[in-house]
């Protein structure tokens, strides 16, 4: 197990790599060229600064997060293969530079939706939350007014500004695309890639939807079980693989996440743990990662990667707002840094136990 940071480059995150460098068993950060556009080649100097910031930082990049896919790949618009071609350049780029897992997401318009990105729990902590009645009040080509009214002055990844200006317009793209429509386009990506992938060593992990059912009537393809080993099954290469994502997938509680990580042994280069706890239906809060305080059961999430063998890159996914921290939602240091503490010893202890106790 590779444990890692999110951490959104120089500029961008108001974390210093130093004091990530002082979590404990941290080995790097998954990255990103933030200011990047979906489409655009990724430039070699531009991978090797960034590698070599972070090196001197005594950490390494484990991954990327994300290599965003062009509407035009999704949609199947007529440019598709230009995209593609310039996907896979930028990913000759990282497979040279020594990177070797990619993330992305295939959602149409938009990356995760919530409704809330500061939601007061009884503890004084604030956190994401995500409620369907007040989804369904807004009207989806406006969105991005509401995402930027909550998310304190940052830009949240998914929601650049430049990407959801022309909201109608992208909506406008994915009439007539359904969500068999979709799973083709994701197919024909795919195949593309797998040479490039194949030449480098590097593993694509699919980011599934959050939360995992359609929003706003737009397709939807990764959000169970069924629909991921379909994914998987089309190309059925080990460089096609998925994130397993806990609080993506945990949005839905008919998933259980441990039988799906079973399921896909093999698959799943890079993992995001997080924790979430449901109210009713259609309506959740991200919770901190301890299992006691939220619905998914975290030990055993943990002793299912153990148990699969599982050796790539996880990290925790979004923390809580704590301590009067004053950080990107979702994405300060404090709360993740106990997250780290807290998958550490669950890891440290299902070795021990594996080994027949220590
Ligand atoms: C992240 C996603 O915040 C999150 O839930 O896990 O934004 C993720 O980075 C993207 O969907 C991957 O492309
Ligand atoms: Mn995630």
């Amino acid at each position: 197990m590779i444990l890692s940071m999110r951490w959104f480059g120089p500029g961008h995150d108001t974390i210093p790599l130093r004091f990530l460098r002082q979590v404990p068993g941290l080995k790097g950060v998954v990255t990103t060229l933030y200011g990047s556009l979906p489409g655009e080649v990724w430039e070699a100097a531009a991978i090797r600064r960034l590698q070599e910031e972070v090196a001197s930082a005594g950490l390494a990049i484990t991954g990327i997060e994300s290599l965003n896919v062009h509407d035009a790949i999704k949609a199947e618009l007529k440019e598709r293969d230009h995209y593609i071609d310039n996907y896979i350049t930028s990913l000759s780029r990282l497979g040279e530079a020594g990177i070797k897992l990619v993330c992305y997401n295939f959602m149409p318009v938009f990356d995760f939706t919530r409704t809330e990105l500061a939601h007061l729990r009884e503890d004084g902590a604030a956190v994401f939350s995500y409620d369907q009645a007040v989804i369904d009040t807004i009207d989806p080509g406006r969105m991005n007014e509401h995402m930027e009214r909550i998310s304190q002055g940052f830009v949240m990844p998914g929601w650049e500004k430049e990407r959801v200006r022309e909201l109608q317009r992208l909506f406008e793209l994915y009439q007539g695309v359904d969500s068999e429509a979709l799973f083709h386009n994701l197919v024909y990506f795919l195949k593309a890639l797998m040479p490039v992938c194949q030449r480098y060593g590097i593993r694509m992990a699919l980011h599934p939807d959050d939360p995992a059912w359609p929003v706003f009537g737009l397709p939807r393809i990764a959000g169970d079980l069924p629909g991921l080993l379909r994914i998987v099954q089309a190309v059925d290469h080990p460089s096609n693989g998925i994130t397993l994502c806990t609080g993506s997938l945990g949005t839905r509680r008919d998933n259980y996440i441990p039988g799906i990580i079973h399921a896909l042994q093999g698959r799943i280069p890079y993992a995001h743990v997080r924790n979430l706890r449901h109210t009713v239906p259609g309506r959740f809060e991200e919770s901190a990662h301890l299992s006691a305080d939220g619905s998914l059961d975290m030990y055993a999430i943990m002793k299912a990667f153990y148990d699969t063998g599982f050796d790539g890159v996880l990290r925790p996914d979004h923390g809580r707002a704590i301590f009067d921290e004053v950080a990107m939602p979702g994405y300060g240091l404090y709360d993740r840094a106990i997250a780290c503490g807290y998958l550490s010893g669950l890891w440290e202890a299902l070795g021990k136990q594996g080994k027949g106790g220590a």
